[in-house]
């Protein structure tokens, strides 16, 4: 690891002051503490462009009075006419105080774009944000207060922004009984039962932080949906939500439940070529933009891990997606319709079975249909190569889902910065459209032409006072927005700009901590599943290794489906040899990934079935490359701890020392994870571990008897 770890003298210089409010997370990145260098430009005043201000820029004008409080001391003064220093706001819609030929166009950046740039007034230059759209003009506000807060100076910039993905949406697995499926962070921040009447503070805080990064659709509940939230007095409670959010630029989307007709209302069916069935959604879409005129629309989890959906009836998923999404469609609404399935009957290697079902679909869907796909084609794993329905559905938009959430990375407690493997999946080149068709240029529309974009983050949202259930996972939240703005940003500039915002503008300490979240995924990876293993997991929870469990009620819920380990050999041949799921992507991948020789270290045993003695690129033995990969994890974490420990004085010490003690955590958990592992392959395998190698602490038994029926975030 290149970490530039911090020498103490250095750090006796750079003591900063006690920090006047508690550091316990709540501010987010929004803390609006003065940069190290100090606030470069504090404007002489604010001025808008117009004189009755919208909501949203009312909410803008709010912000710069909490940011500029708490950088300077007080608030900014706002002033009648742009002067030397000023600061001006102006969008399409608020922008009559210019004259009619001076009056800031942005219409090429389209709906969610600004400009922040330099207008010379009679009295000198002054500041300009200024959006298309009154969103767009906050979203410029949220930049100035970031840049601002780093310790940039505004004066003379020239930017220029727009998201790739129009819709950019935290979908959030949260129950009506506040229990989050996959959750961490505690209880639902929705509190349903208070809802409408109280509206906790949080949820305007949390409406905040989302704009500062250009989230504008929450989808309220879980996947696995409760019909309920789609009768009156819940749809009373989400119009409340709705109206807290629609400021600042966020609709609100719910999971539809595909049986709703018959659970709610007791229509024999839900067959989606039922007219009844169909009127019934027309119905419940109608009474819904009735309370909420801006819905975004349904997110819908079908025939998939026990769901009801249109293949109950016999019809397909297009079958049962046009069906909502002509109810939705004369309100402007969509259907996001996930692409998570896997059959019940288990015919074919589970990865595959989401392109099987959907690939023949493609061009069948409504326009206001997007079908939404995870990054993977498994499951959210540590490590998958992208899903191969990316590039192949050229007549379908597709949404890429990722899980912001660590169900499978560790839970809360692990540091692991999810933005590297974001990153990864997004920079994949496809290769369907030639060489450069990377994820990210599918998802955003840039190969495809489709006019529908989106991208969606299983939340990891929930009432913990830090929001996230740890402070470091608070960058994962916010590089979703980032990414989800931009798919092509780099994830060490957004750790930077979280590190800085969140932790310290002090350079030395920012650059510790950004190193720490550059390593992370990759230690996570290591400890748990290298080499291209995957879904090894406790059973349920997911908590924990759990690789010698094979016999549950379907064997692709089994860590030993996907490892396969004898005494011979480890890995899942997908080669043509064997379920050919390589099948499904474009050449050269194919192949590239047919061949071990050619197939990356990190993907091998996801590939192939590989015998433990085959010897690696390094010249060493799989087993020895495995058994590496997990000291390598084990010692990364310790290397974390130390670079951690370097911060004392540079960082507040709440925040110091809960992570300590949750790296504790993490170490402890990547020391498990490593043995539980090692000791289940020796008993397999019969190898004894190369010398030198510290041997698990207990036996194979020990780890096999573990349970954890209390486990966080279980689902139903
Ligand atoms: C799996 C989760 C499960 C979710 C499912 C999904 O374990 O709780 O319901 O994904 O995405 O990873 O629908």
């Amino acid at each position: 690891m290149r970490f530039r770890a911090m020498a103490l003298a250095a750090l006796a210089t750079a003591l900063i002051v006690p920090l006047a409010q508690a550091e316990d997370g709540y501010r987010l990145w929004l803390r609006y503490t003065a940069p190290a260098s100090g606030v470069a430009f504090t404007p002489s005043n604010i001025v808008t462009g117009c004189d009755d201000p919208s909501p949203t820029i009312r909410k803008s004008l709010d912000e710069l009075d909490i940011a500029f409080e708490s950088l300077t001391g007080s608030k900014l003064p706002r002033g009648e006419a742009p002067g030397q220093g000023a600061l001006v706001l102006a969008s399409a819609a608020c922008n009559d105080g210019f004259a009619q030929t001076d009056r800031p166009d942005v219409s090429g950046l389209g709906q969610d774009g600004y400009t922040i740039s330099t207008l010379a007034t009679g009295d000198g230059d002054a500041v300009l944000i200024a959006g298309q759209s009154d969103a767009g003009l906050m979203y410029g506000v949220f930049d100035l207060l970031m840049r601002t807060s780093r310790g940039e100076d505004v004066r003379g910039l020239s930017v220029e922004e727009a998201p790739s993905v129009d819709l950019r949406l935290l979908n959030h697995w949260d129950n009506l009984d506040r229990h989050v499926e996959r959750g961490y962070a505690g209880q639902s921040i929705w509190n349903w039962h208070l809802l409408p009447d109280f509206l906790d503070r949080r949820y305007e805080d949390y409406a905040r932080a989302n704009a500062s990064i250009g989230i504008n659709g929450v989808s309220l509940t879980n996947v696995n949906a409760d019909a309920t939230v789609l009768t009156p007095p819940y749809l009373e409670k989400v119009a409340a939500l709705a109206d807290v959010f629609r400021p600042y630029g966020i609709k609100v989307y719910l999971t539809a439940r595909f049986s709703a007709p018959m659970e709610l209302d007791g229509l024999p069916t839900a067959d989606p070529v039922n007219e009844d069935v169909q009127e019934w959604w027309q119905a419940k879409a109608d009474e819904i933009y009735a309370r909420i005129p801006d819905f975004g629309g349904f997110l819908v989890k079908a025939n998939s891990e026990g769901q009801p959906g249109p293949q109950d009836y016999g019809r397909s998923h297009a079958e049962g997606a046009n069906m909502l999404a002509d109810a939705l469609e004369p309100h402007g609404g969509v259907v996001m319709w996930r692409a998570f399935v896997y059959s019940a009957e288990e015919p074919e290697d589970r990865v595959k079975q989401a392109y099987t079902e959907f690939k023949p679909l493609d061009g069948a869907f409504r326009d206001n249909v997007i079908v939404q796909v995870k990054n993977g084609p498994l499951d959210f794993q540590p490590r998958e190569p992208f899903h191969p329905l990316f590039g192949a559905m050229e007549d379908t938009p597709l949404a890429l889902e990722l899980q912001v959430t660590k169900e499978y990375l560790g839970f809360s407690t692990h540091l692991a910065y999810l933005g590297t493997l974001w990153e990864e999946v997004l920079s994949a080149d496809t290769y369907v459209y030639g060489q450069g068709s990377t994820v990210a240029k599918v998802v955003d529309g840039a190969l495809t032409g489709e006019p529908l974009t989106a991208i969606a983050g299983v939340s990891n949202i929930g009432s913990d006072r830090n929001w996230t259930g740890s402070h470091f996972d608070q960058a994962n939240w916010y590089a979703f927005g980032r990414l989800a703005w931009n798919p092509e940003a780099s994830a060490e500039r957004i750790a930077r700009d979280w590190a800085a915002l969140t932790f310290s503008t002090g350079p030395e300490a920012r650059d510790v901590i950004v190193d720490m979240m550059m390593a992370s995924r990759e230690a996570v990876v290591n400890y748990m599943t290298p080499l291209g293993l995957t879904h090894l997991m406790g059973t349920g929870h997911h908590y924990g290794p759990a690789p010698w469990v094979d016999d549950l009620g379907r064997a692709d819920w089994t860590p030993y489906y996907y490892h396969r380990a004898t005494k011979d050999a480890i890995g899942f041949d997908r080669t043509q040899t064997g379920s050919n799921a390589i099948a499904q992507y474009a050449e050269p991948l194919r192949e590239n990934w047919s061949d071990i020789a050619t197939t990356p270290d990190e993907l091998l045993l996801w590939f192939h079935r590989v015998p433990w003695d085959h010897e690696m690129k390094s010249g060493r033995t799989l087993w020895e490359a495995l058994v590496d990969h997990y000291d390598r994890g084990v010692s990364q974490v310790g290397e974390l701890k130390v670079h951690w420990q370097s911060l004392e004085g540079a960082i507040d010490r709440e925040r110091l020392r809960e992570v300590s003690a949750y790296l504790d955590i993490q170490a402890k958990e990547a020391r498990w994870w490593r043995d539980a592992s090692l000791a289940y392959w020796m008993s397999v395998n019969g190898l004894d571990l190369p010398a030198g190698t510290e041997p698990p602490a207990h036996d194979l038994g020990y780890y096999k008897a573990l349970e954890f029926p209390n486990a966080p975030g279980q689902g139903e």
